[in-house]
C-alpha cells in the first residue's frame, strides 16, 4: 500500500508551506489530507482505481488529482517545486523539537542557517542572539531539542519496525528448508525504538534462505549477502540482518541475539560460575554441548527460569530469576477494553458505530470514547451541551451492540492555569474522565507538576493521559516532577496511563514500573482517533511488559462491572 508513503508526501508539503509562511488553512488542509490517508485502512490505490478518493472527508478534487499523479508516476510535480524553493536542511530543522516553521525561517533568511550544523555552531557562537523573539532561553531550548533530535536518528519506532520485521518473517517462513523464524534483538524484547532488526532463521540451508531474503519485494538495499548471513535495507532506511542457524543451536542462537548485551554478561557470568561456557551455540561442559536447541534449556542449565525476553536489560530479573521471584507479566489478552479514543465528533476520523464495531472484533467487553474538551479548537474540542448530545448517541449504539458497553468518557484539557476544561458537573455525567496536557508545556517543572497535581485532586479525575507529554525522536517529555506526580497519584487513587501510541509510549517503560512499585494503577490505552489505530494496544502491553507490570495493575484488565466500581471508587460512590 502506498497510502503512508503519501501521506508522508502530503505532510512533508505541509512543512514546506508553513516555512514560506503561506496561508494557515491551507497548510491545514495539507496536514489533514495527511492525516485522512494515513488513517484508512483500505488500499489508496483501490479506491483510486474506483474514483472513490474524492469522497474522503478533507479530501477534494485537487487531492485527489495530486494523489493519482503520485500513484501513476510515482512522483508529485506540486512537491519537488516546493522542494526547490526550500534548503532541505531547513525543512529538516522542522524535525528539531521546539523548533517552529516560523523561527527556522528566520534563522534561514536572516541568518544564512541552512543545516541543523550551522544552526548549532550558530549557536554555540552566540550569532543568533538579538534577531526578533530569540532569546538566551529559546537558544538553549533549541539546542537541547537538536540533541534529542540528533540521538534519536537511526533510531526506528517500535510500531514502524515490528510490522516489518513480522512481514519478512512470515515471507522466510515460506522458504524450503526453513523451520523457526524469529525476530530478535531489541524488537523482541520491544523497546522503543530499534537500531536494527535482526531476524535468526533455522535452517541447513543458510545460502538459499540468504538468497531468498535479500530479493524480497520489501528490500531496497542489499548491504551483504554470504552463506550463513544476510543483511539490507528497506523502505524508510531501517536495516535488516537475517542469521541462518542449525536447528540444533538456535535456542542458544536465539538467547544470544536477543540480548541485550548487558543481561547477556549476567548470564556469561553465571555459566563462568557453573564451570561452564555460553556462546550463541550453546552451553558447553568442557567440549561437550548440554543445551543450545531451545531457548529454556540453555536457562534451565544456567539455573534459570525462562525470561521473559521484555524483561531482559539487566535491571533485576537475573537476581529475580534466581530467587524464582520473576513477575507474571500482563499479557495481551488481558486488556479487556480501551478507554481513550476519539471520534469523528472531536479529531478522530471514525463515528462511534464504527469504533465500536472495531473494539469488538478485537475481542473486546467495553470501551470509551474520549474526545477532547472544548479549549482545544484545533481538534475540535466539545462543550458540556455536546457532550450531553453525544451522551445520547451512545445509548442508541449501546442498544445495538450485544455484550458490549461503550462508556461516555472525554479527555479533558488541564488548562495554563491547573483548571479543567470542563465545570464539575459535567464531568460527574461521564463514566471515565481522563485529563491531560496540551497546552503551555514550556512552563517550568512547579507549574507544570501543580496543573497535574490539581487536576488529581479533583475527583472526578480517574486518570491522567500521556502523563509527560513526550513524542519518541519528536519532542522532550515536559519537566513535570514525576515522582511527585506518582505519590499524588497514589494519595488520590488516580490512574496514570501507559498511552500505546508508538510516537508515545508515555509512560515509558521505567516510568510504569516506578509507578508501579509505588502502588499506582495504571492504564493502557491507544488514543486512537481511527480503528486502524485500536491495535496499537499490544505497544502498550509490551511497554507494560518491560516495566515489570502485572495483570492486577492495570485498570482495564477489569471485567466490566468491577470497573465500573474502581471508577466509582475515586468519586467517592464505589
Ligand atoms: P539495537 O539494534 O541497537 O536496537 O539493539 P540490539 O539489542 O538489537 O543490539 P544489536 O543489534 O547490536 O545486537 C543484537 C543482540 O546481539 C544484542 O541484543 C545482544 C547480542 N550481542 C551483540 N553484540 C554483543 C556482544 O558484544 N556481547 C554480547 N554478550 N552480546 C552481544
Ligand atoms: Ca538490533
Ligand atoms: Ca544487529
Ligand atoms: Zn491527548
Amino acid at each position: 500500500m502506498k497510502n503512508a508513503e503519501i501521506a508522508g508526501i502530503l505532510d512533508g508539503m505541509a512543512d514546506i508551506l508553513e516555512l514560506l509562511n503561506e496561508n494557515p488553512f491551507r497548510v491545514r488542509s495539507y496536514r489533514k489530507a495527511s492525516q485522512v490517508i494515513g488513517d484508512q485502512t483500505e488500499d489508496i490505490a483501490a479506491m483510486a482505481a474506483a474514483g472513490r478518493v474524492g469522497e474522503l472527508p478533507g479530501i477534494g478534487a485537487s487531492f485527489a488529482e495530486k494523489i493519482a499523479e503520485f500513484l501513476a508516476t510515482g512522483k508529485l510535480a506540486a512537491y519537488e517545486e516546493l522542494k526547490a524553493k526550500a534548503p532541505p536542511g531547513v525543512v529538516e530543522m522542522l524535525h528539531v523539537p521546539g523548533l517552529g516553521p516560523k523561527t527556522a525561517g528566520l534563522f534561514w533568511k536572516k541568518a544564512n542557517v541552512t543545516t541543523i550544523q550551522d544552526l548549532s555552531q550558530a549557536i554555540d557562537a552566540g550569532t543568533l542572539l538579538g534577531l526578533p523573539g530569540i532569546g538566551e532561553k529559546k537558544l538553549e531550548n533549541i539546542k537541547k531539542g537538536i540533541q534529542t533530535y540528533l540521538g534519536g536518528q537511526g533510531r526506528v519506532r517500535l510500531g514502524v519496525a515490528l510490522p516489518v520485521a513480522e512481514e519478512i518473517a512470515a515471507l522466510l517462513s515460506k522458504v524450503g528448508g526453513v523451520g523457526e523464524v524469529l525476530p530478535a534483538g531489541s524488537l523482541r524484547r520491544r523497546r522503543e525504538t530499534i537500531g536494527d532488526v535482526d531476524i535468526l532463521v533455522a535452517s541447513e540451508r543458510g545460502g538459499e534462505v540468504v538468497k531468498a531474503f535479500v530479493a524480497l519485494p520489501m528490500v531496497k538495499d542489499v548491504l551483504a549477502a554470504g552463506d550463513t548471513k544476510g543483511s539490507v535495507r528497506v523502505e524508510g532506511g531501517l536495516q535488516v540482518d537475517v542469521r541462518v542457524v542449525p536447528p540444533e543451536s538456535f535456542g542458544a542462537a536465539a538467547q544470544y541475539f536477543t540480548g541485550s548485551k548487558a543481561h547477556n554478561i549476567r548470564l556469561r557470568d553465571l555459566a563462568i560460575g557453573k564451570k561452564l561456557k555460553l556462546n550463541e551455540y550453546g552451553v558447553f561442559k568442557g567440549d561437550k554441548p548440554i543445551a543450545g536447541k531451545s531457548e529454556e534449556g540453555v536457562y534451565a542449565a544456567l539455573g534459570l527460569p525462562w525470561v521473559p525476553p521484555e524483561l531482559r536489560e539487566d535491571r533485576g530479573e537475573v537476581e529475580a530469576a534466581l530467587e524464582g521471584k520473576l513477575p507474571a507479566l500482563i499479557e495481551d489478552r488481558d486488556i479487556r477494553g480501551d478507554l481513550q479514543m476519539h471520534s469523528a465528533a472531536s479529531d478522530g476520523s471514525a463515528p462511534i458505530e464504527e469504533m465500536a464495531r472495531a473494539c469488538q472484533d478485537l475481542g473486546y467487553e467495553y470501551m470509551c470514547i474520549t474526545d477532547h474538551s472544548e479549549s482545544l479548537k484545533v481538534a475540535h474540542g466539545l462543550s458540556p451541551a455536546r457532550l450531553r448530545e453525544q451522551r445520547r448517541e451512545i445509548d442508541a449504539v449501546n442498544k445495538k451492540l450485544k455484550g458490549f458497553r461503550i462508556l461516555a468518557g472525554v479527555e479533558t484539557d488541564i488548562l495554563s492555569d491547573g483548571a479543567l476544561d470542563l465545570p464539575d458537573k459535567a464531568l460527574a455525567a461521564l463514566d471515565f474522565v481522563i485529563a491531560s496536557v496540551h497546552t503551555g508545556m514550556q512552563q517550568d517543572a512547579g507549574r507544570i507538576t501543580a496543573r497535574i497535581v490539581s487536576a488529581m485532586r479533583n475527583p472526578h479525575v480517574h486518570a491522567i493521559a500521556h502523563p509527560t507529554g513526550r513524542v519518541i525522536n519528536q519532542r522532550d517529555p515536559y519537566p513535570v516532577r514525576f515522582d511527585e506526580m506518582v505519590r499524588v497519584a497514589l494519595e488520590t487513587g488516580t490512574a496514570l496511563e501507559i498511552n500505546a501510541h508508538y510516537d508515545r509510549l508515555d509512560l515509558s517503560d521505567v516510568q510504569a514500573r516506578a509507578a508501579r512499585d509505588a502502588g499506582v494503577k495504571l492504564v493502557i490505552n491507544t488514543d486512537a482517533h481511527a480503528p486502524v489505530h485500536l491495535p496499537f494496544m499490544r505497544f502498550g502491553v509490551a511497554t507494560a511488559r518491560r516495566g515489570w507490570v502485572r495483570k492486577g495493575d492495570v485498570l482495564n484488565t477489569l471485567p466490566l462491572d468491577a470497573l465500573l466500581v474502581a471508577l466509582g471508587r475515586k468519586r467517592g460512590t464505589g
